[in-house]
């Protein structure tokens, strides 16, 4: 059971990264952001960031850090909201979302120095590197712990099955991916798209599976997510959380003209006083 200042702290918490999402996303004008993606997935980051894992931000190389690896680069602004709200980045330096020598492009690109991991965006990637990188820990007997966020959508990649294989025939049991099921992907529904069950799937290749049904609800988030970095057996964790895409505003919520887009004033305006009386 999750206690309630857990709770309050990352929701208030989510509602900064929020207002970071919507700042960073207004503030790349035409060049657009990926809204719905980010949004979906702020309570999973949050929870994370501000109770799950053990990471400093004022040393982001310590060796002993649970590792992030955001393999959905493009939901990249939760993931900077994040480092920003944790003191990885200055907030100042949300005004250069998308802007030439910027530490917050369009996907993320690697940057230790600002808690960012690895690249990545281009889909399935980012989880074959995780898993990569905790097998090298699983051999130097490294004792932290791989968290990444897998897209729904991004499940339609083979290399993720050729990583997820490689993972249980390795025991990776100091991985957990998270898999942000919001049913929507770039250009239509997930079950439209390419329709399989997400949970056989990640069970026939030999990964624990946990449904998480309120996947935007910290309470339960950091209770599955505490509960899979402390299973040590033998196999790699799958948490399957279903979430809504843009969750928190509402012309945003589960619409496919938010996978990406350009934000004109009134709709700033709209989403920044949602936030305001959420
Ligand atoms: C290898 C590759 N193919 C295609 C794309 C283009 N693309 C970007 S986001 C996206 C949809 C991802 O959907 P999902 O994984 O469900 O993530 P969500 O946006 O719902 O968080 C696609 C196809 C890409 N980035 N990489």
């Amino acid at each position: 059971m999750v206690d309630k200042d857990t709770v309050k702290l990352i929701k208030e918490r989510c509602a900064f990264m929020r207002r970071d999402i919507i700042e960073m996303g207004f503030i790349a004008g035409g060049r657009g952001a990926h809204f719905g993606p980010a949004l979906s997935c702020t309570e999973i980051v949050a929870s994370l960031f501000f109770k799950v894992m053990k990471h400093n931000p004022k040393n982001p190389k310590w060796a002993e850090r649970d590792r992030f690896i955001q393999s959905k680069g493009h939901g990249c602004l939760a993931y900077y909201s994040a480092l920003i709200e944790s003191g990885y980045i200055d907030k100042d330096q949300r005004k250069t979302f998308k802007q030439d020598g910027s530490h917050l492009p369009g996907h993320p690109s690697r940057d230790m120095e600002h808690g960012i991991e690895i690249s990545s965006g281009s889909l399935g990637n980012g989880f074959a590197i995780a898993c990569g990188m905790a097998k090298a820990a699983q051999i130097k007997k490294e004792d932290h712990t791989y968290f990444c966020l897998v897209g729904d959508g991004e499940c339609n990649e083979g290399l993720i099955w050729e990583a997820a294989m490689n993972a249980s025939k390795n025991k990776l049991d100091n991985m957990v991916a998270i898999i942000d099921r919001n049913g929507v992907q770039l250009a239509g529904k997930t079950c439209d798209i390419m329709d399989f069950d997400l949970v056989s799937a990640w069970k026939a290749f030999g990964w624990e599976v946990t449904v998480l049904k309120e996947g935007n609800d910290p309470a339960v988030i950091v209770e599955t997510l505490e509960l899979a970095k402390q299973k040590r057996n033998g196999k790699p964790q799958a948490i399957i959380a279903e979430t809504i895409k843009g969750k928190g505003i509402s012309f945003m919520e589960g619409s496919l003209n938010w996978h990406a887009g350009v934000m004109n004033e009134e709709q700033y305006n709209q989403a920044v006083s949602e936030l305001e009386k959420a």
